[in-house]
């Protein structure tokens, strides 16, 4: 099924809190990077993986409308004082014109790409929209890239901390993510990782189709 995707939107939400907590989106970035980039990817003279030069990205801060946690404050940087000082607007329709806006500047099929996708990202993005009266088409793709790398690497699948995004950046460049925990940070360090696997990650059978996540609350 994925064999034909042709843009690869790699996608990371920062909010109030985790799934108990039914959590807001603080903050969202989304990056588009056609399959072409993907496969034949750049290097520097050392020999590691450059990220492709042609990107488009959105990256939004949004009002949640409701308090962070301190744990996610702390992580994030972001705050309600913050947010609010900024006067940034909340996860609304204008917001939902802008994604697909954006989406769909980019040649089709289009997969959405998350770390923890199923379980977090994509739920929590289709809470919004529903809130909204709104929905992406039922038939577009994603993809959770941490069912991926597990299915990569079977035998650690239980392994506590493995295949996190910080484990996995660590173990093919050897040094810290840049800026963890700032939507693009991580969408960035998701887009180098899977650069470095792609071919492999595109061959394990992990997609859904959009109508197949289910709101994270609603
Ligand atoms: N989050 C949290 N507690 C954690 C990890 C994450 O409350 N231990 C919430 C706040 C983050 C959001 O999940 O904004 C997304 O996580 P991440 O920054 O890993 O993408
Ligand atoms: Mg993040």
């Amino acid at each position: 099924m994925g064999a034909e995707v042709k843009t690869f939107v790699f996608l990371d939400l920062e909010a109030t809190g985790l799934n108990h907590d039914q959590p807001k989106i603080t903050e969202i970035c989304l990056v588009a990077i056609h399959v072409s980039s993907l496969e034949n990817p750049v290097t520097n003279e050392s020999g590691e993986v450059q990220l492709p030069r042609v990107m488009d990205k959105l990256c939004l801060c949004v009002d949640p409308g409701k308090p962070l946690t301190q744990f996610a404050s702390n992580i994030t940087g972001l705050s309600n004082q913050n947010l609010n000082n900024s006067e940034k607007q909340k996860f609304d329709a204008n917001l939902i014109n802008t994604i697909n806006e954006f989406i769909n500047r980019q040649a089709k099929p289009v997969c959405l790409v998350a770390h923890n996708g199923f379980s977090y990202d994509f739920p929590l993005l289709k809470t919004e929209l529903q809130q909204q009266n709104e929905d992406f088409p039922g038939s577009m793709l994603c993809l959770d890239s941490l069912h991926a790398f597990r299915s990569l690497d079977p035998s650690s699948r239980y392994i506590k901390g493995r295949n996190t995004l910080p484990e996995i950046y660590r173990r093919y460049f050897g040094k810290e993510p840049n800026d963890s925990h700032f939507a693009e940070g991580d969408v960035l360090t998701l887009i180098l990782v899977f650069i470095c696997q792609t071919r492999e990650l595109l061959e394990v059978p992990s997609y859904k189709t959009w109508d197949q996540i289910t709101p994270m609350y609603s």
